[in-house]
């Protein structure tokens, strides 16, 4: 239910899909990829013809070269990409926030993506390149976040220099060319050029409720810089409809009559307050120009909680590898990452796991192997082939947002010798962990492991005896915070390889 008259939006991908960057085949129809954040294979790539219909074709990055993941924690690894096409090459810039901001090229996105080169001399998230017409390449993005050697901070705002993107060579002093209209977390800018003239669109208020897109114009790059006086192009801030937060745009054929634009925003149930989990996920219009300007009517966007836009495929995903001698996992015999390596594909898929030592509990998690939830009803199943495998520590079936909200059934650990295995659905939520139901079920033959989610949360089962009920709550983006959704799938902690078979998720 909507309480005013807004325009309907288009999901077009589900489960956490954040800070969408699109950008235009030369043979026709569209790239789009986003931000993985600590999740491995990253920075998803889906292409579509219409802008509007789009398919998961793979994942730029798939290959520890590119991804020095070893202490990768919670909201920490890939921010805000930029996808761009120049010259016969596709051009993905983005920051590691743990290491850097990089870019990777392509000759073909079906065919894979390059290692990165390393831009130097370029701090702070969300880099943007504008390729100009006469050859300058310039390089965008927001203030740094560290201070520097005096202590000081940037100010906050988007600045501008012009590089190499050959060498990743910073070839200007940054300049700060826009300090937004708020001052309250310009980020995610875009350059673009339209009728002769230089646009920077940015979004702003802060990724949460606040969030908006903003634009401006000016005869050159480095400004001075004209607001468009309806600012913000889009908001649905102060609002009560179903999608929230939304911003972080991106445009392709920004020069012609209409504009194909995408952004990101929250889905919420219709509780009060309003509660989301499934991460922010992207979504496309088109708009037209009126006096050198969006003529965007409505700034308010929405979507029905579980409609608008199919349920698309969903990818695996893992947190922190180091899994095997080669740091892999294995599903359907087949060692991951590669191109089409989903659990959707796989539906039905046997997933090995080798335990680590680490818990949930630490930022890097333990090994685990999943997939996006892509609406608030799905279920999550697997069968745990022989609980036994593990000589210590607990598998079992995780809904995972970060290492101080998930929700799990776990199997402990059992010698070789025990009848039953201990099996318990447990909440943690900030530090306190609650457990809402326990089974023993028979050692030694498979356990079926599954859990329910809807608009109010998740449902536990294991071997068809009920365990209770956790509220979605405790992983919503307004408690749990952070900037991924939920990984649904099987993990392991302890000591031994553990085998599920089965696992399949549906909506
Ligand atoms: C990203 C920023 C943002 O760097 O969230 O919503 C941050 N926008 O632009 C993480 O996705």
């Amino acid at each position: 239910m909507t309480l005013f008259n807004c325009m309907p939006a288009r999901r077009i991908a589900s489960g956490f899909h954040p800070d969408p960057t699109i950008c235009e085949r030369p043979e026709g129809g569209y790239y789009m990829v986003n931000s993985s954040f600590e999740y491995f294979p990253g920075m998803p790539v889906l292409e579509s013809e219409d802008g509007m219909h789009w398919h998961k074709i793979g994942d730029a990055m798939n290959r520890p070269s590119q991804f020095p993941y070893e202490t990768m924690g919670n909201n920490q690894g890939i921010y805000a990409p930029t996808l761009r096409w120049h010259g016969g090459l596709y051009y993905l810039i983005v920051t590691n926030v743990n290491k850097g901001n990089m870019i990777l090229t392509s000759a073909d996105p079906h065919d894979g993506w390059s290692d990165p080169i390393w831009v130097e001399g370029w701090p702070g998230i969300d880099p943007s390149l504008f390729f100009d017409d006469d050859g300058t390449v310039y390089i965008c993005g927001n203030e740094g976040g560290e201070p520097d050697e005096n202590g000081e901070r940037e100010p906050a705002g988007i600045y501008l220099s012009k590089i190499d993107v050959a060498t990743g060579t910073v070839l200007t002093k940054r300049r700060r060319i826009c300090g937004g209209i708020t001052g309250s977390n310009p980020e995610g800018p875009h350059l673009y050029k339209r009728d002769g003239r230089y646009y920077l669109m940015w979004a702003e208020g802060g990724t949460e409720s606040g969030h908006m897109e903003n634009i401006a114009r000016a005869d050159d790059p480095f400004g001075p810089y004209e607001m468009y006086p309806g600012n913000p192009v889009i908001t649905n801030r102060s609002t009560h409809l179903t999608l929230q937060a939304i911003g972080h745009c991106d445009c392709a054929h920004f020069d012609a009559d209409r504009t194909l634009m995408v952004f990101h925003g929250t889905r919420n149930n219709d509780a009060y307050p309003a509660q989301g989990w499934l991460g922010r996920e992207p979504y496309a219009v088109w708009f037209d120009w009126k006096d050198g300007w969006p003529a965007i009517a409505d700034q308010s966007y929405d979507c029905a909680l579980n409609g608008c836009g199919e349920s698309l495929e969903s990818d695996v995903a893992w947190i922190t590898p180091s899994i095997d001698a080669d740091g892999r996992f294995a599903v359907d015999g087949q060692p991951i990452p590669h191109a089409d390596g989903t659990l959707a594909d796989h539906n039905g898929a046997t997933v090995t796991i080798r335990a680590t030592t680490q818990d949930f509990a630490l930022e890097h998690g333990p090994s685990m192997v999943g997939t996006r939830q892509t609406d608030f009803r799905c279920t999550f199943g697997a069968t745990l082939v022989d609980a036994r495998a593990l000589r210590s520590g607990e598998t079992g079936v995780a809904v995972y947002a970060n290492a101080e909200h998930w929700l799990e059934i776990a199997v402990a650990a059992a010698d070789e010798a025990a009848d039953t295995v201990h099996v318990e659905a447990r909440v943690h939520d900030a530090g306190l962990t609650a457990v809402v139901g326990t089974a023993d079920v028979p050692a030694g033959k498979p356990i079926r492991l599954a859990v329910r989610g809807d608009e109010s949360g998740y449902r536990f089962e294991a071997d068809g005896v009920d365990l209770g009920f956790a509220p979605g709550k405790v992983l919503s983006f307004v408690h749990a915070g952070g900037f991924t959704g939920i990984l649904m799938g099987v993990y392991a902690h302890g000591d031994g390889t553990v085998v599920y078979a089965g696992a399949r998720y549906d909506v």
